[in-house]
């Protein structure tokens, strides 16, 4: 079969922003493996990404997140970013390395450093006004161990106050995602555990603050697409960390643990108008490669998310919803799987080549030396941020 014009027309405007730490070494607890050609600056990070731009035609965005890439003139570096053809997109505060973090950030009892996590995000939103991102992602460790340990309702009183005073700095272009996760680094309780709270917050504030959903950051079991269908109902989608997971929060190359649930989020992103870009949904990856190859690991990712992106976009939705009226459970979910199993590899290759991209990106990669260049010029490169 070959796909549908209308189809690739929607793909033509598919862009996933990859993050600049998925370039550096990264592991677990247990061991950071080095590898060579790890990129030594976050100049190093974007020529890497924009490699997987060039090869796919699918990435042209770089997030930072600060510190890990701190520099003096960052309009220099988004000057740098545009002259290999990627701009530089969301900025991930970190409030999760610092002593003073350790019993929290935006929800800590002691006033100064709440004041001090809210001076991180004006950080942040500075490096936004210099860049010209759009948004800025708040991920918080915060959270205790111990029942007790914190009072629950007060943390979330702290949260609430604190992020106003970050939402008041955004410009009138600039947006707030914040990321919700079950748990880690706290094990008793998270202060953003879910999308509920995320959204509550979210909707208090006001219409630039959305929820970001990091597809790792979910109990074994849950229904992520429903989490996306509903989230988009409420038009508080912000924007996905898309990863994949196992366990726990693995940050596996995208669609490699389970391809149907891939399949069944971008059914939901395209039932609702996720790609739609007046909808303004930011696709991003939050992956870290440590034992695969990270140039080719972001390239398998963004191919991964464009090949379950055509599948969702050849469900047949006139069919899906007749059965669905008609009360057909099975030939309902059969129009669902049909679209599953079509194999769409093939024509988004002859696609690729039509638009002068390779027929096969991973493939061109390793034919075409930048991996044993890197490997040569650079010697002693950084970690990812963790672990550094
Ligand atoms: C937290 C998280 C968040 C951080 C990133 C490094 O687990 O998903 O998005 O910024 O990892
Ligand atoms: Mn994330
Ligand atoms: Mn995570």
């Amino acid at each position: 079969m070959s796909i549908p014009t209308d189809v690739l027309t929607q793909l033509e405007h598919q862009s996933i922003e990859l993050p600049s730490w998925a370039f550096g070494n990264s592991g677990t607890r247990f061991k950071v493996f080095e590898t060579p050609g790890t990129p030594r600056t976050i100049e190093e990070k974007i020529a890497d990404a924009a490699r997987v731009n060039t090869l796919t035609g699918l990435a042209p965005a770089v997030a930072l997140h600060i510190p890990w890439d701190k520099v003096g003139d960052y309009a220099a570096l988004a000057g740098y970013a545009e002259g290999l053809g990627v701009k530089l997109g969301t900025v991930n505060s970190n409030t999760f390395q610092d002593d003073d973090y350790k019993l929290g950030s935006l929800t800590h009892s002691d006033p100064a450093i709440r004041s001090k996590a809210i001076d991180h995000m004006y950080e942040c939103i500075e490096v936004m006004n210099q860049t010209g991102s759009q948004d800025l992602k708040i991920w918080l460790a915060d959270g205790t161990n111990y029942p007790g340990q914190g009072n629950l309702r007060a943390r979330q009183d702290r949260l609430a106050n604190s992020l106003a005073k970050v939402y008041d700095r955004l410009g009138d272009e600039q947006r707030m995602v914040l990321e919700y996760k079950f748990f880690e680094p706290a094990f008793y309780h998270t202060d953003v555990p879910d999308w509920g709270t995320s959204y509550v917050h979210c909707a208090a504030l006001g219409e630039k603050a959305l929820v970001c959903l990091d597809t790792g950051h979910h109990a074994p079991g849950t229904n992520i697409e429903f989490i996306v269908a509903q989230l988009l109902r409420l038009g508080k989608l912000g924007s996905f960390d898309f990863n994949s997971r196992f366990y726990a929060d693995d940050d596996l190359i995208v669609g490699a643990a389970d391809p149907f649930q891939l399949f069944r989020i971008m059914h939901e992103v395209v039932r609702g108008g996720g790609l739609d870009p007046a909808n303004k949904v930011a696709f991003m990856l939050d992956q870290c490669h440590n034992v695969e190859g990270k140039i080719p690991g972001q390239i398998r990712s963004v191919l991964n998310v464009q090949e379950m992106t055509a599948r969702a976009l050849l469900v047949d939705s006139a069919a899906l919803e007749a059965a669905q009226n008609a009360g057909d459970v099975l030939a309902a979910n059969a129009v669902l799987m049909d679209a599953f199993y079509t194999d769409v590899r093939s024509d988004l290759a002859a696609w690729r080549e039509s638009r002068s991209l390779p027929a096969d990106p991973m493939a061109a990669f390793a034919s075409s030396g930048y991996q044993e260049k890197i490997n040569a010029d650079r010697q002693g490169g950084q970690q990812a941020g963790w672990g550094a």
